[in-house]
């Protein structure tokens, strides 16, 4: 059997529904989601294999302006994804006007003379009238190949983007197992599971300042998993909103999180949490690196 790929990385600004629609073209759910921009902060690869063709889509973190070494990190992440891969899509709100990151985002994919699709995402918020307009404005810069309105979300579209991905996918054997959906460790999948619940169930900064370490991963005979985790945050008055009277909002984020875990496991998971402060850890390379924010 001849087999073909595609390698098609998913770049734009933070929030416009990049780790949505990697979701649902992998129909798993292997990329947490959030309505808090700068979600994502490693670039995760979701596999889908039809047949004899497999499409490696590499979801990255929202391009923005980087003030923190972790920000940098998540920025080189997007530029690094934008080579070496048969096509980018970028992602953009629904929006008539092209915005700085996109114009970086543009550029960039020029540079390195990457095959592109525009996907105006989140059709479902706007009038037909408005994304005319939307599609002309892109469509002036001559970048892209195709340009697609979709919706993330109702999964409107996305058949037709899923065609336009196959154009670009050349002869070679698979890269992944043509049964794995991800190329992320389970214990991260845990830990970015722990991250999402932080991000739906804490306000303004203190999400953004917390990174989630497992220390324990291990299968009894029975098949129950047990799960230790560190919550890191970068002040003690954060680690004590994270706890929460009386521990309550530390078993409202653990238990939330279990019951996710047990669905991407397929078992029971017991899992204990801890939460622990390092000063201004986003700043720190040492510490940035430490916490797995690394190639
Ligand atoms: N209405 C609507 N909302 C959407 C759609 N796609 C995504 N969203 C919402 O947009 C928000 C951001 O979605 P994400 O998938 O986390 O966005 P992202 O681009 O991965 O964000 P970063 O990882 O921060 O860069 C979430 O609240 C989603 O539910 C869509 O098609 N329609
Ligand atoms: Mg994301």
């Amino acid at each position: 059997m001849n087999t073909k790929t595609a390698i098609i990385t998913i770049a734009g600004r933070p929030n416009v529904g990049k780790s949505t629609l990697t979701n649902f073209l992998v129909g798993e759910k292997i990329a947490i989601v959030s309505n808090k921009p700068q979600t994502t902060r490693n670039r995760i690869c979701g596999i889908v294999t039809k047949g004899n063709s497999q499409y490696v889509f590499v979801d990255t973190p929202g391009f923005h302006k980087a003030r923190t070494k972790l920000g940098d990190y998540m920025v080189n992440a997007v530029r690094d994804s934008i080579s070496d891969v048969d096509a980018t899509i970028l992602v953009v709100e629904p929006i008539a006007s092209i915005g700085a990151q996109e114009e970086a985002l543009i550029e960039n994919i020029v540079a390195k003379h990457c095959p592109a699709i525009l996907a105006i995402n989140k059709i479902d918020t706007v009038e037909k009238d408005k994304l005319l307009e939307v599609i002309a404005v892109y469509a002036e810069t001559g970048v892209f190949d195709a340009i697609i309105p979709i919706s993330a979300k109702t999964g409107d579209g996305v058949d037709k983007l899923m065609e336009i991905c196959d154009q670009y996918a050349i002869e070679s054997p698979f890269l992944f197992p043509d049964d794995v959906t991800t190329d992320q460790p389970e214990r991260q999948v845990m830990a970015e599971i722990i991250r999402e619940k932080l991000l739906w169930c804490l306000d303004k900064e203190i999400p953004h300042g917390t990174a989630v370490e497992i220390t324990t991963f291990t299968e009894r005979d029975n098949g129950i998993i047990d799960i230790d985790a560190t919550i890191f945050c970068e002040k003690a008055s954060h680690k004590g909103i994270i706890i929460g009277k009386q521990g309550a909002m530390l078993k409202k984020i653990s238990t939330m999180a279990r019951n996710d875990c047990e669905k991407f496991m397929g078992t029971k998971v017991y899992l204990t949490t801890w939460v622990k402060v390092k000063e201004n850890w986003r700043d720190s390379d040492f510490l940035v690196k430490n916490f797995g924010y690394r190639e």
